[in-house]
């Protein structure tokens, strides 16, 4: 296949220059196409068959062991001024990083073939939809893009329609740390990543595109691009509400989007549907709400965690047409890692016979790839054109003290305020220190495209253009007691704190005026049918001396992206401090 629109064809022709692949696939997300593929994989060795009886068409990926996570330090905005990009982002001078990454290209797919990914972020027909091509040197790329995103030719169909694509280029090279960048060029509106073949690094549609790339047109066009899952909740008088949550990567985002309602919410009715579980584009509509779609279309989780008793919706996706990456495998070779509860490991996520002394069998940022249609609750919404009306936003973080299990902001404004102020212990879903306490605004940390200064004026601006503003609200379900335990359950049970979300939505519940925000009455969180009855008090506890030194640690924070930061913010941070 060659397409017909001139700008695509030349621009392949000319990565094919200077890559000099031995052949050029142009992907049309076909079976067939996607049998081939995996049979070439399966031969030489990039993917192994898991077992066909218990996981049929479920294949297993061993990366590089020194290629099993983001790279944050190697991942830079490169805009022509500096200031653009903000403190937030590793920089580089446009035309250094071309200068760089051309010698990196030049001649690297030698003895490969470079496939040709026209993929589609969000429904096929939706205008909020946003297009782009991905050259890879890498099939395992181009099967996780089959399942992540709308790929192949109704997307091409629409690039020759409407001419503008983002330009995505991606090679496995060496694998060679030392040589390994994800580079953004939002003006060009193009990507360019070398030297890594893992998830958010090479999936080219994922963080780079409807993140990076996507948070820069949004401002431009008056959307918002964001790190968050999108879910409808039910409830026993049949209206569904939509609520978008932005956590840091591995927060339990994916557990949360497919929760399942427990006793005594599923007798009752309380239904949950999956829209999305990482990323979410924000609309404003004609009548004053702000509409999500889900740019993605499948899931690419962290396998470790997800089990029974933390999200039963994803096992039972994952017994078949997934891909895993790094898991563990067991004697008779079904995936597995440490949370599944059943069967033992037989082989580490590096292939090697399991020894406990080498630690984890599976690698804690080992993923499975899957379609989206596959999960038990999906909804048919996220086909919607239009997108879901969001009533609520969520933010939540990691922390093990401080932040309580639930607080709504007073306002939009003040909202921003929590988004932007948002911190968040580290997980393994990057590489370096796990555990470290960071700010993390919005969950936007690794992937704003821009000065934050100037994302917090946008989302200002956005909010305060819509008639019918979402409720924000900020929750946290990692506090810990003086034993190291979680105090909350979490999982199932956030279902308890998400009524009370929905409930403050419909105007059904009231709230308790604090100096760090509005907070559930007591007892209005249910927590009838647990085992037993959490600490409540300290979950939804505020103690003034603590969090002086949060604010004291905010203003700092916020005061680091001056002058950019808007001065609402800053006056806000003040007014609060002083309430306290
Ligand atoms: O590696 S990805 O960026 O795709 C996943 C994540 O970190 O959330
Ligand atoms: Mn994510």
């Amino acid at each position: 296949m060659i397409t017909k629109l001139t700008e695509l064809a030349e621009w392949v022709d000319s990565v094919a220059r200077r890559t000099q692949p031995a052949e050029i696939h142009w992907c049309t997300g076909s079976a067939e196409e996607n049998a081939m593929l995996t049979n070439g994989m399966l031969e030489t060795g990039e993917l192994m068959e898991l077992n066909p009886v218990t996981h049929p068409e479920c294949y297993l990926h061993r990366s590089d062991p020194d290629d099993v996570a983001r790279v944050e330090h190697l991942t830079y905005v490169c805009t022509v001024d500096a200031d653009e990009a903000g403190p937030n982002n590793n920089w580089m001078a446009p035309d250094t990083a071309h200068a760089l990454m051309d010698e990196l290209f030049d001649g690297c797919m030698q003895g490969r073939t470079m496939y040709v990914i026209p993929y589609c972020m969000g429904p096929i027909e939706s205008p909020f939809s946003r297009l782009g091509v991905e050259i890879t040197d890498s099939a395992y790329v181009v099967a996780n893009m089959r399942k992540m995103t709308r790929m192949g030719s109704p997307a091409l169909q629409r690039i020759e329609r409407e001419g503008s694509f983002v330009r995505g280029l991606h090679s496995t090279g060496e694998l060679d740390p030392e040589r390994r960048y994800i580079m953004h060029f939002p003006q060009e509106l193009a990507i360019q990543s070398y030297g890594s073949g893992y998830g958010g690094n090479a999936l080219l549609g994922k963080k780079c595109h409807a993140l990076r790339i996507a948070s820069h047109q949004a401002r431009t066009e008056g959307w918002l691009a964001e790190h968050m899952m999108i879910v409808g909740i039910e409830n026993p008088a049949g209206q569904t509400r939509y609520v978008a949550a932005a956590f840091p990567s591995a927060c339990g985002k994916t557990n949360l989007a497919m929760l399942i309602p427990p006793e005594p919410y599923r007798s009752a009715g309380w239904k949950v549907h999956t829209v999305g579980d990482d990323i979410c584009w924000l609309h404003p509509g004609e009548d004053g709400r702000l509409y999500a779609i889900n740019p993605e279309a499948g899931f690419f989780g962290v396998a470790p965690g997800t089990s029974k008793k933390t999200n039963p919706n994803a096992l039972a996706m994952l017994d078949r047409d997934a891909i895993f990456t790094n898991v563990a495998a067991t004697a008779d070779n079904q995936p597995w890692w440490e949370e599944l509860g059943d069967g033992r490991p037989a082989l580490d996520w590096q292939g090697r016979p399991y020894d406990p002394k080498n630690g984890p069998a599976a690698h804690p940022n080992s993923r499975f790839t899957v379609s989206i249609d596959r999960c038990p609750s999906y909804s048919p919404e996220a086909e919607n054109p239009s997108g879901v009306p969001i009533d609520a936003i969520i933010f939540g973080g990691r922390r093990a003290s401080l932040a309580p299990l639930v607080m709504e902001a007073r306002d939009w404004t003040h909202g921003t305020f929590l988004g932007a102020a948002m911190a968040s212990e580290t997980t393994a879903a990057a590489t370096g220190k796990v555990g470290v306490v960071r700010r993390d605004p919005m969950a936007m940390k690794p992937f704003c495209g821009y000065h934050f200064g100037d994302y917090w004026g946008h989302w200002l601006d956005v909010g305060g253009g819509l008639a019918q503003p979402p409720k924000i609200f900020q929750v946290n379900w990692f506090r810990r007691d003086a034993e190291g335990g979680f105090i909350w359950p979490g999982f199932g049970e956030n279902m308890r704190v998400l009524e009370w979300v929905l409930k403050r939505c419909s105007g059904e519940a009231g709230a308790v005026e604090t100096p760090v925000g509005l907070m559930p009455e007591p007892d209005a969180i249910e927590t009838g049918g647990l085992s037993e009855r959490p600490d409540m008090e300290t979950l939804l506890g505020i103690n003034a001396r603590e969090w002086s030194k949060e604010f004291d640690q905010i203003e700092k924070h916020l005061e680091k992206f001056a002058p950019h930061t808007p001065q609402v913010l800053i006056d806000l941070a003040r007014e609060l401090r002083n309430a306290l």
